[in-house]
């Protein structure tokens, strides 16, 4: 008998220049997963538009991303890697799925409370939002969806949707886990490490973004906020945050475990532990950024590269659809 491999599926915003939460709490296990699983990344520029965008930006920013995904690892041999809206299906389950979830089930979502705060005027796509994500994951039958911690809820949002649309109209979609790593999956920000590290903050020194410069990479970090005890160690917390949030960037870096980094710092002072961390972080960061200038140089070769992955991901998703209208009673077009 042969096993089914498993889907995997994991979308990014091209909200923004990556930073190292995004590498660390996602991209690093997307890249890992590779080859033993059925992997699609897709760059989710729907989503983007939930707040407002420069269209010139998003453009850019979406071209960026592709680049940046494959320079940190991501082989469009092995990984279907395309742009959301290339594929129609996920706007067309979105309205499906949106008939069949009750409002309170949006209102009461972390991040569209977070992001409604920041916006002067909230657009009905922000509520909307987790609803286009529950499309993106079904539409593919996945198992799996590995994302940062900050993700949970909406995968947990997509079972139930997932569950009630079976109940509703027999089997239609496979249900979907998180996969949520341990160490890394909530990055915090350099100069506030009580809030996550985020593509959508610009202050100067909040992110390392993927493609700093080694002086900029020094800047940040020499200015990370600690605290004033003075010991370095792995902790739990909340004053200790800074200095956590430091070993968990060399943590996941150097790969080495928590016992030899805290055997590594013994005796030494916040100094020493900003300066092995910049070092680490720039010697890994270094070949990312320049495959990424690379591969940014030619836009061509890049959009040959997602009208692959568009067509790849479009072979998966429009059957599905059609099952879904086909279930909700639509007729459906001929040829
Ligand atoms: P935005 O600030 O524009 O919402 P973002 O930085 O949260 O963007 P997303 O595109 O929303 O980035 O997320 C891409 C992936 O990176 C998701 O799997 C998310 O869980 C993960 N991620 C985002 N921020 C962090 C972080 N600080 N630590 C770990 N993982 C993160
Ligand atoms: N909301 C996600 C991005 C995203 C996603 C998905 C993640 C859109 N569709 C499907 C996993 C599966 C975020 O990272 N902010």
């Amino acid at each position: 008998m042969t096993v089914k491999q498993k889907r995997v599926f994991s979308g990014i915003q091209p909200s923004g220049m990556l930073h190292i939460g995004n590498y660390l709490g996602a991209i690093q296990q997307w890249v890992a997963g590779q080859g033993e699983k059925v992997n699609f990344i897709c760059i989710v520029d729907l989503h983007a538009i939930t707040v407002p965008q420069e269209p010139a930006a998003l453009r850019r920013q979406t071209r960026e991303l592709a680049a940046l995904l494959i320079a940190a690892g991501i082989d469009p041999q092995q990984t279907t890697l395309f742009v959301q809206s290339h594929v129609r299906a996920h706007a067309e389950g979105c309205w499906v799925l949106n008939c069949v979830t009750p409002l309170g089930w949006l209102e009461r979502m972390t991040q569209y409370k977070l992001k409604a705060q920041k916006q002067e005027s909230v657009l009905t796509g922000l509520l909307d939002y987790p609803i286009l994500q529950a499309a993106d994951i079904l539409l593919y039958d996945t198992d799996e969806v590995p994302v940062g911690e900050d993700q949970k809820q909406h995968v947990e949002l997509t079972r139930d949707i997932a569950q009630r649309f079976n109940g509703l109209y027999g089997e239609t979609f496979v249900v979907p886990k998180p996969v949520i790593r341990e160490s890394g999956a909530r990055v915090m920000a350099l100069n506030d490490p009580t809030a996550k590290m985020s593509k959508s903050d610009f202050s100067r020194g909040h992110a390392i973004r993927i493609n700093d410069s080694p002086d900029e990479i020094r800047w940040a970090l020499k200015r990370a906020v600690t605290d004033a005890i003075g010991s370095i160690g792995f902790s739990d917390e909340p004053a200790r945050a800074g200095v956590n949030n430091l070993l968990q960037i060399y943590e996941l870096f150097t790969g080495q475990s928590r016992a030899a980094i805290e055997a590594h710092f013994v005796g030494k002072g916040y100094g020493a532990l900003k300066g092995d961390v910049t070092e680490v972080v720039v010697e890994a960061l270094r070949p990312i950024r320049e495959r990424y200038e690379q591969l940014n140089a030619d836009p061509d070769e890049l959009d040959r590269i997602l009208a692959i992955g568009a067509a790849q991901a479009r072979a998966v998703a429009e059957p599905k659809i059609r099952e879904v209208m086909a279930k909700v009673g639509f007729v459906l077009p001929t040829a």
